[in-house]
């Protein structure tokens, strides 16, 4: 006789919720604030994350900046990170499309422990490339930045609702691309505005660096810290 023991989806979300919920107590805690990005393959997180670690730097001493980059394989986002002097942990799932507390437990005791998390003021995930599992599973972030970008389509935030819906802000990437794709920026504004009344809506293009300021301020303010340089 095989004993089993079953899992639905329903249960392994709400046992994440409440790891999550002791997750964020412990970054309150240790003083860091936790900004998690999240969104599809591409979308441009990692720029996204460069191009504000160039503001951030000025103001934060990078050796008290941590970044935790989860993909299935690769450490390609956090090489790229590193050069801005910040301590990177690169999480390889190894196929899982999100991050899960246990994956962040983990990334923190590769840091050094609590201890060492301790010393950051400020804490970046990236999630696995993904438009949906990622939202499911909150790592217990201070704000949850959702990147999407122009050349997903404009029916990306109708499609996907409930990604939308638990954003606290949503980035709308590439807008240097947008005619060429042909997309409606306003509509994409007003579907995210729509599904979720409560974020903000930003328009920026990591590539050639436009918006990457107001998104700064907004990400400083939002978390209730000053913004010197920006
Ligand atoms: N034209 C344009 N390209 C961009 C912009 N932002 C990012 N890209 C490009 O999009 C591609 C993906 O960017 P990444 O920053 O690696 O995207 P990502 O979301 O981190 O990707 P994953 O981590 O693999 O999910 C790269 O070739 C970037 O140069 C932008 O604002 N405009
Ligand atoms: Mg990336």
């Amino acid at each position: 006789m095989v004993k089993r023991v079953e899992f639905v989806a329903k249960d392994i979300i709400a046992e994440n919720e409440r790891l999550a919920a002791k997750l964020r107590s412990l970054y309150d805690e240790l003083g860091v604030k936790v900004l998690e990005f999240l969104g599809g393959p591409g979308s441009g997180k990692t720029l996204v994350i460069e191009r504000l670690l160039e503001l951030m730097t000025k103001d934060v001493d990078p050796s008290s900046i941590v970044y935790i980059g989860g993909d299935v394989a690769t450490s390609l986002d956090a090489e790229r990170i590193a050069k801005y002097g910040v301590k990177t942990i690169q999480i390889n799932t190894g196929g899982t499309c999100h991050l899960e507390v246990p994956h962040i437990e983990e990334a923190i005791k590769a840091l050094g422990g609590p201890q060492e998390l301790s010393k950051a003021r400020i804490m970046i995930i990236e999630n696995v490339g993904n438009i949906i599992c990622p939202f499911n599973f909150p790592l217990g972030a201070h704000l949850r930045i959702m990147v999407a970008d122009v050349a997903e389509g404009e029916d990306k935030f109708v499609k996907h609702p409930l990604s939308t819906m638990v954003s606290d802000l949503i980035v709308i990437n590439k807008i240097d691309i947008a005619d060429a794709m042909g997309v409606n920026v306003d509509k994409m504004i007003e579907d995210a505005k729509r599904i979720n009344p409560r974020a903000p809506v930003v328009l920026v293009s990591a590539k050639k660096g436009l918006g990457i300021g107001k998104l700064y301020r907004l990400i400083l303010d939002m978390l209730g810290e000053e913004a010197p340089n920006a």
